[in-house]
């Protein structure tokens, strides 16, 4: 396993890392899922934060990550980035996935960040199906830590227990191929 990548099994809004990472919907307004968690776990000034965003920037589309403060949550910044609802898998579903993972660690690292919790974007609410998701997200994250030394960690926040296996097996299998 890649040393600075853990799985954790239970809720990310209770992770004490510098930035919990929501999968949040375009309008970045709230919803359910881990969205919901998230800004019921924040409190409202979560929902302040993001109305000033939403009027600086806009919607937020699909692959892309916006950064706010954190209002109660022990971590000291949310970044909410939009995953691809699942249409099949020939809409660039897999692409707009990575650009998920990859924009929010770039917002990380550019904000003096170290380290990082993702839930299973897109594997909810969104229908990407587990397996093909956690695949992305680990080679996705993997490869921008080998390029990226001084990045801290990254945690993988697994709620249901098909994630938390799926993630673990991918990085067991990672851990023994040879240069890893
Ligand atoms: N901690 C960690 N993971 C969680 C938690 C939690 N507290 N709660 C749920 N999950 P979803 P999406 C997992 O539906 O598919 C929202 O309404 C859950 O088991 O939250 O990207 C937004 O506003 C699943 O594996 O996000 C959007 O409209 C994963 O989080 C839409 O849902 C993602 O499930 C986004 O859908």
């Amino acid at each position: 396993m890649h040393s600075r990548i853990a799985v954790i099994q239970g809720d990310i809004t209770t992770q004490a890392v510098d930035v919990i990472v929501n999968a949040a919907n375009p309008s970045l307004m709230g919803g359910g899922g881990v969205d919901g968690a998230i800004h019921r776990a924040a409190g409202p000034a979560l929902l302040e934060a993001c109305k000033v965003v939403r009027q600086q920037m806009g919607e937020c589309s699909p692959g892309h990550a916006v950064i706010t403060l954190a209002g109660e949550l022990l971590a000291k910044a949310v970044i909410h980035t939009v995953g691809p609802v699942w249409h099949g898998g020939e809409h660039n579903e897999a692409r707009i996935l990575e650009d998920a993972y990859l924009n929010s660690l770039k917002l990380v690292e550019a904000n003096g960040y170290r380290s990082v919790a993702f839930p299973a974007i897109s594997t909810g609410v969104y229908g990407y199906p587990k397996a093909a998701a956690a695949e992305i997200a680990v080679k996705t994250v993997s490869e921008y830590l080998t390029r990226h030394p001084s990045f801290g960690q990254v945690y993988f926040v697994c709620y249901d227990n098909e994630n938390a296996s799926l993630y673990q097996r991918l990085l067991t299998q990672q851990g023994d191929e040879p240069g890893a």
